[in-house]
C-alpha cells in the first residue's frame, strides 16, 4: 500500500500522483495545518477558500472510492507540519512509499526533497505537475543560452506547441501574435459592469467561515464578503460565467482602473487554478471555443489566453529556475519599510486606498492595480523588496509563491536585474490619471509635483528616475525618459527631488 499527500492547492483529479495510486489499494491524506496557514499571514479570505475547496475535494474523492484520511484545522493538534502529519500516518498504516505532485512553492519543495524520506524512513515518489503546459525542464531548455528572457517570444513558443488560436498552416490567428496595443481603454462606465456571480454556501462553507474567524482574525482582511467558488461545479460555473458576461470586454478594458469598482472585465479565476479547481487547459479551451463560435473577438481571446497560456506559465519557469537566489535578489538596494497604511488602509491617496479597500474587503485586486498603484509605488518609494514580496504573498487569495515572486520582485519592483521586464514599470500620477478616475477627487493635485498638497507619485517617480541614473541611463527604452530629465529647468528639477526626499522621509504621512 502507498500514502498519497494532496496539498491544498492540488485539488484536481486529473493529478499526477492520483493518476499512479489505486482506490483500491493505496490511500490519501490531506490535512489543515498551521504550519501552512501561516508561513505568511495570509488574508482570511484565502485560509477560508483553501480549506473549503480542500474539504468539497476530499467528499469528492471518497465518492469516488478514494480511501481519505482528512485531518480538519486543530489548534491544539501537536503535528503542526505537513511533514508530522505525515510521519504520524506512516506510523499507523505502513505504507511502502509517500506519492506527491510536485509542489508549487519551493520552500516546501525543499524540505521534501531534503529530508521527507529519511525523517520518514520510506522512498518519497514525487510526480512533475503536468497541470502545467511547460514543464520546468522545457522551459530550462528554452531559457537556456538566451539573453534576455522575452515573454513574447516564450508565449509565441506556446502558441505554436498548444495550437491555440493558430491556424492550420501554423500562423497566429488573424495575422497577428498579440493584440495588446487595442487593448488600453479608459472605462467611463460603458458597457455596464455584469454582478458578480453568486454561490451558495453549504454547511462545509459555513463550518470553515466560522472556524477561521475564530482563528485567524488577527490576519488583515476581512472574511464579510467571502463570495469564491468552493467546489469544481462552481469554479466552472464562475468560468463560464466570465465568458458569457465580461471575456467580450476584457480586452478593451484590460488596463482599466475605475473608483469602488473592484473587478471590471477581469475574470477572478486565478485562485481556482492556482489551487486546482480549474486547469490552465480547461479555460483556454473554453475561451479559444468561445471565439470560434463567434461570441467573443479576436483581442478579448487573444489577450485572456496571453495571460493564462504565456504569462502564468512563463512566470513559473523563471521562478524555478532562478530560486532559491531569488527570493533574495535587491538590484535596486530599495531597504525602505512598508508604510502602515499597506496594513491598515489608511492613506490620503485616494487611488492606494481604492486598491487597500479592494485588497482587504475581497482578497483581491485586479492586474493594474497591483501593477500601476501599490506596486509603483512600492517602486518608486524604494521599498525593501522583501516586505513588499510578503505583502503580496499575504493579501490575496490567489497568492503562491510562484506566481507572486516573479510578478512582485521581478514585474514591479525590477529586484532582479530586469530579467522580467527590460524597463521598470515606473510612472507619475498622470498615467493613474489617464487610466483611471481616482484623481478626481483625491485630496492630491495630479497636475503638480512641489506643491504640498502635489500628487505624491509626481516628485517620487522623478526621484526615483533621477536615483536610479546610473543603472538605467543607458537604457533605450529609458533614453527618453533621462532626456526629459536633463531638459528640466534646474531649478523646476531641484524642487521636485527636494520634494521626493521629504516625502521619503516620513512615508507614513500621506
Ligand atoms: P485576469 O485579468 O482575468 O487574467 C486571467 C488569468 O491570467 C488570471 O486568472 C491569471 O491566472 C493569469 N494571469 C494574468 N496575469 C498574470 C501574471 N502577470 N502572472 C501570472 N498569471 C497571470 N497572480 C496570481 O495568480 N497570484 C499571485 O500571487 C499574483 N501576484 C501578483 C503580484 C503582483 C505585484 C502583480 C503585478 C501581479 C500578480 N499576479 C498574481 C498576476 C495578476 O495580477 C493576477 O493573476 C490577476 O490579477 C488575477 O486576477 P484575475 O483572475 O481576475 O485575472
Ligand atoms: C495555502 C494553504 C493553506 C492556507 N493551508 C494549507 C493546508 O492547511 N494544507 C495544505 O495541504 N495546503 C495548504 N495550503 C496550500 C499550501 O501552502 C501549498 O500547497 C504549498 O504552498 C505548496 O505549493
Ligand atoms: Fe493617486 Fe496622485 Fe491621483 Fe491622488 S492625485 S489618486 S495620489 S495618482
Amino acid at each position: 500500500m502507498k500514502l498519497g499527500l494532496i496539498l491544498g492547492d492540488q485539488l484536481s483529479l486529473t493529478l499526477a500522483s492520483l493518476r499512479v495510486l489505486d482506490p483500491q489499494k493505496d490511500r490519501l491524506v490531506m490535512a489543515e495545518v498551521m504550519e501552512e496557514a501561516s508561513y505568511v499571514a495570509h488574508h482570511p479570505q484565502k485560509i477560508a477558500l483553501v480549506f473549503s475547496a480542500m474539504r468539497h475535494f476530499g467528499q469528492a474523492l471518497r465518492d469516488l472510492g478514494w480511501q481519505l484520511d482528512y485531518l480538519k484545522f486543530d489548534k491544539n493538534r501537536s503535528a503542526k507540519s505537513l511533514l508530522e502529519v505525515v510521519q504520524e500516518k506512516v506510523q499507523v498504516l505502513e505504507p511502502s512509499s509517500l506519492v506527491l505532485t510536485q509542489c508549487g512553492e519551493y520552500r516546501l519543495q525543499h524540505a521534501m526533497d531534503r529530508k521527507w524520506s529519511k525523517t520518514l524512513g520510506i522512498p518519497v515518489e514525487i510526480y512533475g505537475d503536468d497541470r502545467f503546459f511547460c514543464t520546468t525542464s522545457k522551459f530550462a531548455d528554452w531559457a537556456d543560452g538566451r539573453k534576455q528572457l522575452r515573454m513574447e517570444y516564450f508565449y509565441r513558443e506556446m502558441r505554436r506547441q498548444t495550437g491555440y488560436l493558430m491556424t492550420p498552416d501554423g500562423q497566429p490567428e488573424g495575422g497577428q501574435w498579440n493584440y495588446d496595443a487595442d487593448n488600453r481603454k479608459r472605462w467611463k462606465g460603458d458597457p455596464p459592469l455584469p454582478d458578480a456571480p453568486v454561490f451558495k454556501r453549504d454547511d462545509i462553507d459555513n463550518e470553515v467561515l466560522t472556524l477561521v474567524a475564530e482563528h485567524f482574525s488577527e490576519h488583515t482582511g476581512s472574511l464579510d464578503n467571502f463570495h469564491w467558488a468552493t467546489t469544481r461545479e462552481q469554479a466552472s460555473t464562475a468560468l463560464h460565467y466570465f465568458i458569457d458576461h465580461c471575456l467580450p470586454y476584457f480586452g478593451d478594458y484590460q488596463d482599466a482602473m475605475a473608483k469602488g469598482e473592484s473587478k471590471l472585465f477581469h475574470s477572478l479565476l486565478s485562485p481556482y487554478l492556482n489551487c486546482g479547481l480549474l486547469t490552465a487547459a480547461e479555460v483556454c479551451d473554453a475561451v479559444e471555443a468561445a471565439y470560434k463560435n463567434d461570441n467573443i473577438p479576436l483581442n478579448a481571446a487573444e489577450g485572456f489566453i496571453r495571460q493564462v497560456l504565456g504569462w502564468r506559465e512563463y512566470v513559473r519557469g523563471i521562478y524555478w529556475l532562478q530560486m532559491p537566489g531569488y527570493a533574495k535578489a535587491n538590484n535596486l538596494n530599495h531597504t525602505r519599510a512598508l508604510p502602515s497604511y499597506f496594513w491598515t488602509g489608511k492613506t490620503r491617496m485616494a487611488c492606494m486606498a481604492d486598491c487597500f479597500k479592494n485588497t482587504f474587503d475581497n482578497a483581491y485586486a485586479h492586474h493594474i492595480q497591483r501593477l500601476m498603484i501599490t506596486g509603483n509605488f512600492s517602486l518608486i518609494a524604494g521599498l525593501a523588496p522583501e516586505e513588499v514580496c510578503e505583502w503580496y504573498l499575504a493579501v490575496y487569495a490567489d497568492a503562491y509563491e510562484w506566481v507572486e515572486l516573479p510578478n512582485t520582485l521581478g514585474m514591479v519592483l525590477h529586484a532582479d536585474e530586469g530579467y522580467l521586464g527590460s524597463k521598470p514599470y515606473a510612472a507619475s500620477g498622470n498615467y493613474i490619471n489617464k487610466m483611471s478616475d481616482y484623481c478626481q477627487g483625491c485630496e492630491y493635485q495630479v497636475k503638480t509635483a512641489t506643491d504640498e498638497d502635489s500628487c505624491p507619485f509626481n516628485s517620487l517617480y522623478w526621484g526615483f528616475i533621477d536615483r536610479h541614473k546610473e543603472t538605467f541611463k543607458n537604457n533605450h527604452r529609458m533614453s527618453m525618459v533621462y532626456r526629459n530629465l536633463e531638459r528640466m529647468d534646474e531649478t523646476k528639477r531641484e524642487a521636485i527631488i527636494a520634494r521626493s526626499n521629504f516625502l521619503l522621509d516620513d512615508l507614513d504621512s500621506l
